[in-house]
């Protein structure tokens, strides 16, 4: 055992360099490679790894600190034998290219005539011991333009990520491989073309591109090696090269601030890192962070439609600055709108809405209801066609049980009611609102009346209960009194169907004989369509419309 010093290496001429992450804590075995602290200037951000392996004795840094090459950074107590391999020849971290025969004295020079454009094969480089590696991202297209070390495809090992380079500035004139493709050393990747005069002298001479022996590495490493492949280069690494491999490492999850583990991580969970806020230095995202907007976005899900705008992989709707048309004043929603707004997306999102449409001839049912005037303005009641819808509803519900259910698709069961309580949508100043009338099936068309318009002036006065408003099986949605002559209402969850009705109106219909006027009522019914089939729909429309044609039918 001896004790070893491990000290910040050539940083490529960087002095005064930020320690933002410590990887290690005194009393922690760490290996040769391991990452142990983590720099970072304003371009790049480079993984320090240890030369040795041992237990450390002592930290000589902590975040914020800023270092130089040659710091002392900690005190290991290492083993014997310990001191980190070091490649004799250190490689340029490209992909292969295989220069067409035709073109490779071309390419050896920038001095040589040119050719106008060159077609190369690029291909898997040395993979530094892994036979086989997963593409798992492709980030460029055909005809796309790339740049000397942009992407072409990012590969994993069951330990490790990797990055594959353009050896060259081109266009990417066919790509040779796909997300998910299993690939070995030498396999193509993609065509390049190459106006010769992009060329740089990095790609020409064959044996300074053809590996990437030191970039195989354990993800938690990955920059580490990198740092060390440049420390290796006895000090000709130059200051692109390390803010370039640190790049790379800033280039994945679009331009997303995080380092190799975390971005493993951020795959597995299926996370976009350019959504996630970094908490570390300079915005850096690490797992905690990941781990924050996993959770934040299951509470989303889980809360409604809160999520709406920008969750649950819906694009986000982006306002533009609407002062730039003209006068503009913000006011808060209402506590009903808000509701109504996420149950309204939440019902929407999750229902699977079929409207059926039909008209009833209320011709009957209307000149009934105005032979009641009197005796409702005796009884204190307005009486409208409503009490009739929800009396006709109670009988179809009734006829139609598939109706009065609610889904509860986690457990995958049906949850039928045997209790027959109708909402109908108020419509307030503040919003809109679904008093419940309770057990309708039971209640005579002057109760139901009363009853309708009890709720609807303690919700317009803003009385209405918590309780008022449970226990519905089924809503009737009227905008007869307003107009139109259909709509597609939302299903009001755990509801499976909800009855919008619009204007009754007259209209020429053909009785066998000739045109006859009668007044028609369009009834628009919603249902969720994982609980009700399409011909059901029909037939409970059907029946309503008989219902309400002849209203002696509900009483039979
Ligand atoms: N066709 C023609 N006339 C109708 C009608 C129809 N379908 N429905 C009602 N009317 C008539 C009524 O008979 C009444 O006329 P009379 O005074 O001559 O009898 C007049 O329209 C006004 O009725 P009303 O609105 O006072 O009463 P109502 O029972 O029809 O409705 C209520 C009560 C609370 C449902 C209603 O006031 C309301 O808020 N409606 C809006 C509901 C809503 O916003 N739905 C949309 C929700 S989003 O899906």
């Amino acid at each position: 055992m001896s004790v070893v010093e491990i000290r910040v290496p050539d940083i490529g001429g960087g002095t005064d360099v930020e320690v933002i992450e410590i990887s290690v804590a005194v009393g922690d075995r760490v290996e040769i490679e391991d990452s142990v602290i983590v720099l970072e200037t304003d371009k790049a951000t480079m993984e320090i790894p240890a030369t040795d392996a041992g237990v450390v004795i002592n930290m000589m840094v902590a975040v914020g600190d800023k270092v130089s090459e040659g710091d002392l950074i900690l005190t290991l107590e290492a083993e014997a034998g310990g001191v980190a391999a070091v490649s004799e020849e250190p490689k340029d971290a490209k992909a292969d290219i295989e220069e067409p025969e035709d073109n490779k004295g071309l390419v050896s020079t920038a001095e040589e005539e040119p050719l106008p454009v060159s077609i190369t094969t690029v291909r898997v480089p040395d993979l530094g011991g892994a036979t086989q590696v997963s593409v798992i991202e492709v980030p460029v297209s055909e005809g796309d333009s790339v740049s000397e070390d942009d992407y072409l495809i990012v590969v994993e090992t069951d330990k490790a990520s990797m990055e594959i380079p353009s050896p060259s500035a081109g266009m990417v004139s066919k790509l040779l491989t796909k997300v998910g493709d299993e690939l070995k050393e030498g396999d193509p990747i993609a065509e390049l073309s190459i106006t010769i005069a992009s060329v740089t002298p990095s790609v020409s001479p064959k044996p300074d591109a053809r590996s990437l022996n030191t970039e195989v590495v354990s993800e938690k490493s990955e920059t580490a090696k990198r740092a060390s492949l440049a420390q290796n280069q006895a000090g000709q690494l130059d200051q692109s090269i390390a803010e370039r491999a640190a790049n790379e490492l800033n280039q994945t999850s679009g331009k997303a601030h995080a380092g190799p583990a975390v971005r493993k991580i951020a795959r597995e969970l299926g996370v976009d890192l350019t959504q996630v806020k970094g908490s570390g230095p300079k915005q850096r995202i690490v797992k905690d962070d990941v781990q924050a907007f996993v959770k934040s976005q299951m509470q989303k899900v889980q809360s409604g439609a809160s999520n709406v705008v920008s969750g649950s992989g819906i694009p986000a709707i982006k306002l533009p600055d609407f002062s730039q048309f003209g006068a503009v004043e913000r006011q808060p929603m209402s506590r009903i709108h808000k509701i109504t707004a996420a149950n309204m997306s939440a019902n929407w999102l999750n229902i699977p809405h079929v409207t059926q449409f039909d008209e009833a001839d209320i011709t009957e049912l209307e000149a009934f209801r105005k032979q009641q005037k009197k005796v409702a303005e005796l009884r204190n009641v307005k009486l409208t066609p409503l009490p009739f819808i929800l009396k006709a509803c109670a009988y179809a519900l009734a006829q139609y049980p598939q109706f009065n259910v609610s889904l509860d698709m986690d457990k995958e069961e049906l949850i039928q009611k045997s209790y027959i309580h109708i909402g109908f949508a108020v419509d307030t100043p503040d919003g809109l609102v679904v008093p419940v009338i309770r057990d309708v099936d039971q209640k005579g068309i002057w109760q139901l009346a009363e009853e309708c318009m009890a709720l609807a002036k303690k919700a317009k006065d803003k009385k209405l209960l918590p309780s008022d408003m449970q226990g519905g099986c089924f809503t009737i949605s009227s905008l007869g009194s307003v107009g139109g002559t259909a709509f597609t209402p939302i299903v009001n969850a755990p509801e499976v169907a909800i009855l919008g009705v619009s204007k009754a109106a007259m209209k020429p219909v053909y009785d066998g004989e000739g045109f006859v006027p009668r007044l028609m009522l369009p009834l628009s019914l919603s249902y969720d369509h994982r609980a009700v089939n399409g011909a059901d729909g029909a037939r409970f429309t059907s029946l309503l419309s008989e219902l309400l044609g002849d209203i002696r039918n509900l009483v039979l």
